[in-house]
């Protein structure tokens, strides 16, 4: 399944809302994804020593505008190609750093739940199911991406 123009749209318009407010976007990103997943936060080398997810972390922010970005990509090039393809050596590398901090692939749907739940908040009045989906579909794919690489590692 790919995604509409329409739909296409919706994720790069709300993408460009959400990122005017990223300190709060990647703190509570952060903060569902370890509600639903406690344990992923000895992963996190910049959580490690902490006792609560740092409102002012530098790397924390970048990292999570990070993976709003890349998804929002992810949904363009749905829309422009029907597949994703992120640059080759960006997904080896991805697929690396992944396995190396032991992440597997059930992982990838607590942080998609974390994603879509961030999204719903941030946009409150303007969210619809349908920019819900494109973002699911977008992420979607771009995990698929990660996850090939992750068991094409050894
Ligand atoms: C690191 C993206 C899924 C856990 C990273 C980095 C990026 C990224 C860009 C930084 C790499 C670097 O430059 O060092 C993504 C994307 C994902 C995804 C786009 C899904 C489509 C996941 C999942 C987990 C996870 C499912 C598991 C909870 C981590 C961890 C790091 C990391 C632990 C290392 C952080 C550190 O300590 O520096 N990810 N990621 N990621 N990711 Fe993900
Ligand atoms: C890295 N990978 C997946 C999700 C993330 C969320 C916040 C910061 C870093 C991340």
């Amino acid at each position: 399944m790919g995604i509409s123009e329409k739909q296409e749209a919706l994720v790069k318009e709300s993408w460009e809302l959400m990122k005017q407010n990223v300190p709060q976007l990647s703190l509570r990103f952060f903060t569902l994804i370890l509600e639903i997943a406690p344990a992923a936060k000895g992963m996190f080398s910049f959580l490690k020593d902490t006792d609560e997810i740092p409102e002012n972390n530098p790397k924390l922010k970048a990292h999570a505008v990070r993976v709003f970005k890349m998804t929002c990509e992810s949904a363009v090039q749905l829309r422009e190609k029907g597949e994703v393809v992120v640059g080759d050596t960006t997904l080896k590398y991805l697929g690396s750093v992944h396995v190396k901090k032991g992440v597997i692939d059930p992982h990838f749907e607590v942080v998609k739940e974390a994603l879509l739940r961030t999204i719903k908040e941030a946009m409150g009045e303007s969210w619809s199911q349908e920019m819900n989906d494109a973002w699911g579909e977008a992420y979607d794919h771009l995990a698929s991406a990660i996850k090939a690489e992750m068991h094409a590692e050894v």
